[in-house]
């Protein structure tokens, strides 16, 4: 949504501030649009056809272009004969903000700042005249998404919004979000984690212990939520075993060296993240068994450090 709302603006923001014709820009979605921008913009009543737009362009034409990618992390998400082009074209430029983004190494010019919650917030700011209302829907809708709904934001994604509001009613916008197959899967992540989890407690504060297969930080923070001062979340990918720990705001150090103590000596893996969050890899997959023998010996350390 955020890729497809940025693409379409920044065009119609080039030909109002520039002397570049409606012709001469092709907007291209090389991945079309997925079904649930395309749900989502149904219920705000813009149909995607009626915008000019393709999932390809002609090879010929790209190479005499100077070329623009937005919200673009990696070359996977680009068919090979446009990341090629991208590669040489000294007239091209990305811009992105996901955090991870291998793309920018590979062409002469990028902007990249991953502080934005979304690509559209910027698009948001190119504008000094009104936002068509269809296009400002669709802004709106890129932030709301790309920004979980401002669980991630900055001053800017507020600052973008509130442009946006002036133009269209905040709470009609909201309603066309659809509820993704993702939130399916994450709930049952949830449940799946809530489930298995074990409740420890040292010295008053309740340290949950869980596995998932996926979604471990989201169950991380979930179980923070729920109560947990600590929680502690172990998951089997295909080449490596994650434990994801989050602690509650305010958490001591004592705290964390009960958990993290025993984690360290068990897991003996690598390690990354701040204050509040640490999470562990390692390289090897677990089977589900062999987790729940990791996690009845994390529970009888924690209890031995008391
Ligand atoms: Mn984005």
């Amino acid at each position: 949504m955020d890729a497809i709302a940025s693409a379409l603006s920044l065009k119609e923001n080039l030909i109002s501030y520039t002397d570049l014709k409606e012709e001469e820009l092709f907007v291209i979605f090389p991945e079309g649009a997925s079904l649930d921008a395309v749900e989502s913009l149904r219920k705000c009543d813009i149909e995607l056809r009626s915008y000019d737009w393709s999932e390809k362009i002609d090879p010929d034409i790209l190479r005499r272009s100077s070329i623009i990618v937005l919200d673009t992390a990696s070359e996977d998400q680009l068919p090979s004969y446009i990341f090629d082009e991208m590669k040489k074209n000294r007239d091209v430029l990305l811009i992105d903000h996901h955090q991870n983004n291998t793309l920018k190494a590979k062409v002469f010019n990028y902007y990249w700042d991953p502080t934005l919650a979304s690509i559209s917030e910027l698009i948001v700011q190119l504008f000094d005249r009104e936002i068509q209302v269809p296009l400002a829907k669709m802004l709106f809708l890129g932030i709301l998404t790309d920004s979980s709904r401002f669980l991630r934001a900055s001053s800017l994604t507020f600052n973008s919004a509130s442009k946006l509001a002036k133009i269209v009613e905040y709470e009609n916008v909201r309603k066309c979000l659809v509820k993704t197959a993702e939130d399916r899967s994450l709930r049952l992540a949830r449940l799946k984690a809530m489930q298995r989890t074990i409740i420890e407690e040292i010295e008053d504060r309740l340290i949950t212990v869980t596995y998932v297969s996926s979604y471990e930080s989201d169950v991380a923070d979930f179980l923070l939520k729920a109560g947990s001062d600590v929680s502690v979340v172990f998951s089997p990918k295909k080449d490596q075993t994650r434990v994801v720990v989050k602690f509650r705001e305010g958490a001591d150090d004592v705290l964390r060296k009960k958990v993290l103590g025993p984690l360290r000596d068990l897991m003996k893996a690598e390690e990354a993240g701040h204050k509040d969050i640490v999470i562990f890899v390692f390289k090897k997959p677990l089977t589900k068994g062999v987790i729940q023998k990791y996690i009845s010996e994390f529970r009888k350390a924690m209890k031995n450090r008391e």
